[in-house]
């Protein structure tokens, strides 16, 4: 939301810029658009702290404008995804406003986390920690200013996490539901999924200190993935199924396995959910393999379409991630310098990997434009709150989160009027990356991805659900079939790869001969007999 466009001159985007920039979402041939909170907030978390779940930040535009969104959006052939934060509040939502004045034992501290302490309520209630760093726990004051309870945030302390077990948590979050859908969007992506619900009794975790919020270890974890929150999706479920044409949910969830994810979506549960183990794999083939096989494993049984993701909001940009030398595992150690160019290479090749398989696929605004994370932001321009509580070790996701360049040679390249300082300043160098620059060159990545897209819709063989590997007996290499003879090759290894009697080239993401040269990737037409 605050990257995208700026059409009311604060260096922030909103609605207005996105309804400007619609034909260039037209254009690039995506079917849906997935929106970050727009909602009131105070923006301690860049707006996923929320104070009111059922209108809009003045400085995002209004509700009206929301509603013209979303009429020139479907007139454009473009649905609308909304995000819905449902683990917790902002500290200034009238819910958490009101708990702290009812004091301890009352009904209003029971929409949150309100506990004492132990070691003579001096020491958090448990060992739980915090998404951004830090216990999860915060104390709070009495209006006479002596200490008393604490509160539950797996986020930053200005989110407090609501009890998902109190009647009235169930039925407020039922109408923003209802509010959302009642105004037509067309799905609904759920945040941090897996902390909605936690272990009775709130029992320790057992984390080393100083440890990490590495969730995709964690298994039986007392306050991640627990199997209670399957009734809260079950719940949605059942309200969305009541509205008429297909809407759909997208869970945000990153858990232990990809058998732990086919949870999310079992037939009475959510639509689809993002796929952080694609994201987070290494450009190696072998894991890349993996990642693929465990997730069309895992989800075939439950009967939910796949997605792939390879950049978000909260994640390193995809190119600046391939340009360093590859980790042998998720998150193994990272190192070497930058080589953008290589980065760059592998992002192009990513994305025909990404396109070319079964089921969904997740784009991060910007990712068209090959745009690189941003890694030497200024300390005084960093907004994520990771960075304060981390005590400056992580510099957080504003890297990713730079607005986008859309034309000019200068900054704010067309993001905001010409005298504004955009949120994030933007590099001088992004001269070269803007969409108008791009949309000039029919080799730039703009142009890559338009064409990638627009062959997705037409061409047969991607439409089924059909796949298969080919054994290519090279490690280095990713070759597969889909439907009515359709081919995609990926070169991950260091040699060129010969491509005769293989197909006839439709789209590749660097140019090719007779050969497929490292880190590049290529469509196929192929004789649907073979
Ligand atoms: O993120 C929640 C979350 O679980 C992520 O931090 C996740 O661990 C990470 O993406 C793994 O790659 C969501 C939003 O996407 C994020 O921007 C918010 O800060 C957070 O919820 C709190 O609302």
């Amino acid at each position: 939301m605050r990257s995208f466009a700026d059409s009311n001159g604060d260096g922030l985007g909103d609605v207005g810029g996105l309804r400007a920039r619609l034909p260039h979402l037209a254009e690039l041939g995506v079917d849906a658009l997935w929106v970050t909170p727009w909602y009131p907030s105070p923006m301690a978390d860049g707006g996923y702290d929320i104070t009111d779940h059922r209108d809009v930040d003045p400085r995002f535009g209004t509700l009206a404008d929301v509603d013209a969104l979303l009429e020139e959006a479907h007139g454009l052939g473009v649905r609308v995804v909304v995000d819905l934060v449902a683990n917790h509040t902002s500290e200034q939502h009238p819910w958490f406003v009101a708990a702290l004045a009812a004091g301890p034992g009352s009904a209003e501290r029971g929409r949150y986390f309100f506990r004492d302490g132990r070691a003579g309520g001096d020491q958090p209630p448990n060992d739980w920690i915090s998404a951004f760093g830090g216990p999860a726990w915060t104390r709070v004051t009495s209006p006479g200013g002596a200490p008393e309870q604490w509160y539950l945030h797996t986020f930053a302390p200005e989110q407090p996490d609501v009890d998902w077990s109190d009647p009235q948590v169930q039925q407020g979050y039922d109408d923003v539901v209802r509010f959302w859908l009642d105004r037509g969007v067309d799905g609904i992506r759920v945040d941090a999924a897996p902390a909605m619900a936690k272990a009775p009794g709130l029992p320790d975790a057992g984390h080393a200190p100083g440890a990490r919020f590495d969730s995709h270890l964690w298994q039986d974890s007392p306050h991640w993935d627990v199997d209670e929150v399957h009734a809260i999706l079950r719940r949605w479920r059942a309200i969305s199924d009541g509205y008429p044409g297909d809407r759909a949910f997208v869970t945000e969830a990153v858990v232990h396995s990809a058998e732990r994810l086919s949870r999310y979506v079992r037939p009475d549960e959510m639509h689809t959910t993002f796929n952080f183990d694609f994201l987070h794999a290494p450009w190696r083939a072998e894991r890349l393999r993996q990642v693929i096989d465990a997730t069309l494993a895992a989800l075939r049984p439950v009967g939910a379409p796949p997605t792939w993701v390879l950049s978000s909001h909260d994640d390193p940009r995809h190119v600046t991630r391939y340009s360093r030398e590859q980790p042998a595992e998720r998150g193994g150690p990272v190192s070497g310098p930058a080589d953008l160019a290589v980065g760059l290479r592998r992002a192009r090749a990513a994305t025909l990997l990404l396109l070319a398989l079964p089921g969904g696929a997740y784009l991060y605004q910007g990712e068209e434009l090959g745009l690189p994370e941003v890694e030497d932001l200024p300390v005084d321009a960093l907004q994520d709150p990771t960075w304060e509580r981390s005590g400056h070790t992580v510099r957080g996701r504003d890297g990713c989160r730079v607005p986008l360049p859309w034309s000019g040679e200068a900054p704010p390249f067309g993001f905001t009027a010409t005298d504004v300082r955009p949120w994030l300043p933007q590099p001088p160098e992004w001269a070269a990356l803007t969409v108008e620059r791009q949309s000039a060159d029919p080799e730039s990545t703009l142009s890559l991805y338009r064409a990638a897209l627009r062959l997705r819709r037409e061409l047969p063989g991607l439409a089924g659900e059909r796949f298969r590997w080919d054994d290519d007996g090279d490690g280095s290499v990713l070759a597969f079939t889909r439907g009515a003879g359709f081919g995609c090759l990926v070169n991950l290894g260091e040699r060129p790869l010969p491509l005769a009697g293989r197909g006839v080239a439709l789209l590749s993401s660097s140019p090719v001969t007779d050969e497929l040269p490292p880190d590049t990737a290529v469509w196929l037409e192929r004789d649907p007999a073979t």
